[in-house]
């Protein structure tokens, strides 16, 4: 499929690198990049085994929402844009394969949202991060307000919330908003490396990692025990677990095959 504002490379069989782009707006999402990224989730490439999340250009990840898009928005239109966003995220969030995003630069707003809803955050150190809705008159509309608090807390949740105030990557590696920060140079190369660690991990197990992490996120502590247990029960019923078990003992490489 074509795409106007997506740029994807596939590399090291079973990495896809996913590019936002739309430099005049600092690649600021609008509903056909929505529509395009839903677009892309829903048809990716069976063979991408980790999808790698980054911004075109050298000074934004993700600018946001499109403010010239909202500015004239009703009640109405303002919830279905909400929720167009929060479904596509959504979507990557369950995805069943490990998404890194690289933060490249801006990740303001949706930009912000954008990268919670990844597995995981790694950034430039040029890096820049805020939910700066409040000072629009809006709030963070694309799972913000649900995200940014589990993730950090609540207290310097709703300090970057109500204040709108943007912090540097070194902050946001201090309240673990990201994991990792690199120069700008050394930042795919980082996400790379990390998704090849992934790639040599049984994709099976990794699926139902994620799956009980995820699901683990809204239940209390009897159900997600119990889930996990469930989960951890379907890992032997794959040919990944035999191998993998196989491979340690009889001291050889595991061959995955995702099964
Ligand atoms: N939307 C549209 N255009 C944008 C956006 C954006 N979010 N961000 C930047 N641009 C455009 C600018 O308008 C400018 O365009 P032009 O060249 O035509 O004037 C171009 O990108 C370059 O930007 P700047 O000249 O401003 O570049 P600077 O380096 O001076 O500043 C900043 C960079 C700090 C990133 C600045 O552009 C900025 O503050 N942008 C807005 C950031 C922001 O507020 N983002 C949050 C948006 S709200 C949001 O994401 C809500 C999500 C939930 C929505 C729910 C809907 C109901």
């Amino acid at each position: 499929m074509d795409y106007n504002f997506l740029k994807i490379e596939k590399i090291d069989g079973g990495i896809t690198i996913l590019k936002i782009s739309a430099p005049k707006s600092l690649n600021a999402l609008n509903s056909i990049i929505l529509t395009e990224l839903d677009n892309f989730i829903e048809s990716i490439d069976p063979a991408t085994r980790v999808l790698i999340i980054t911004g075109d250009g050298e000074k934004s990840f993700v600018a946001g929402a499109d403010i010239s898009e909202m500015a004239h928005l009703d009640e109405q239109e303002g919830y279905e844009f909400g929720k167009l966003g929060a479904a596509v995220f959504r979507k990557i969030e369950v995805l069943p394969i490990p998404v890194i995003a690289a933060i490249n630069g801006f990740a303001l707003g949706g930009g912000c949202e954008l990268a919670m809803a990844c597995d995981i955050r790694i950034a430039s150190v040029k890096a820049k991060f805020g939910q700066p809705e409040v000072g629009l008159g809006i709030i963070p509309g694309f799972s913000g307000t649900y995200r940014l608090p589990k993730l950090i807390g609540q207290g310097y949740a709703k300090e970057m919330i109500y204040t709108g105030k943007i912090i540097r990557a070194d902050e946001a590696l201090r309240i673990g908003l990201v994991n990792s920060i690199h120069e700008p140079e050394e930042l795919m190369p980082a996400a790379v490396e990390m998704a090849k660690k992934m790639l040599a991990c049984a994709p099976t197990a990794i699926c139902l990692a994620k799956l009980s992490i995820n699901e683990n996120y809204d239940l209390n502590a009897p159900e997600a025990l119990e889930l996990e247990s469930k989960l951890f029960g379907k890992c032997f019923a794959t040919a990944d677990q035999k191998e993998g078990m196989d491979a340690f003992l009889n001291k050889r490489p595991a061959n995955f095959e995702g099964k």
